[in-house]
């Protein structure tokens, strides 16, 4: 299988890192963001939305990270990533779109402001728009510290994407200094899931 992706993207880092849990050897191809290589007519013609990742798997191309994974984890139903279970599969699943549409964009806003405006001569920082960003982030914070009080894991007793792909959206929690402190529960399950091998073989810095 084939994974076009870009080290620093934390949407690729989500198959990538789950692949690496399930022991799945992707060929890895780099799409260069800086040189615009996700805009070029090859690519757009895999991933018309212009962004990584994209999995090809013989003649089937998948797009949208947290699909991939589950797609990936399907393919080692014993390693219970993906749960068997079709009550487990649809937590998972609400936890994954939970992230797409809340968690996610929180980070990203504070992400985009003050990473990418940097990185790519967007202008300055705009104070009111991280402020709001770590508003929301804090916010949905509360909301997994809380259902994280009884849990080790986000669903079942066990990892699954839905851990990954919540923990992916933190991974750059220290350049945007993000309160983790302050989510004892977060914290702790965050430590689990970074502790992993998969996790330090997936780190951009790596
Ligand atoms: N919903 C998509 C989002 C993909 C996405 O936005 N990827 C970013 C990198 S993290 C990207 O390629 N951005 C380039 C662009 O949109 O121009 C997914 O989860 O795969």
């Amino acid at each position: 299988m084939k994974l076009y992706q870009n080290p620093g993207s934390t949407n690729a880092r989500r198959a990538r890192l789950t692949a690496a849990v399930l022991g799945i050897d992707l060929e890895e191809v780099l799409v260069d963001l800086g040189k615009g290589e996700h805009k070029r007519p090859e690519y757009l013609a895999l991933n018309p939305n212009g962004a990584v990742p994209t999995l090809v798997d013989g003649d089937f191309v998948l797009t949208e990270s947290r699909v991939i994974m589950q797609y990936l984890a399907s393919k080692r139903p014993e390693s219970g990533l993906f749960p068997p279970d079709e009550r487990a599969r649809f937590e998972v699943t609400r936890w994954q779109f939970w992230d797409a549409a809340h968690f996610s964009p929180a980070v990203g806003t504070v992400f985009f402001e003050k990473v990418l405006k940097r990185l790519f001569g967007l202008g300055e920082p705009d104070a009111a728009r991280i402020a709001e960003g770590l508003a929301n982030h804090r916010r949905f914070m509360g909301v997994l510290n809380g259902h994280l009080s009884t849990r080790t894991y986000v669903v079942g007793d066990g990892l699954t994407v839905a851990d990954l792909t919540l923990a992916t959206s933190l991974m750059y929690e220290k350049p945007l200094e993000l309160p983790i402190a302050e989510f004892a529960n977060v914290r702790d399950w965050f430590g689990r899931v970074t502790a992993l091998e998969a996790w330090v073989k997936t780190d951009p810095a790596h």
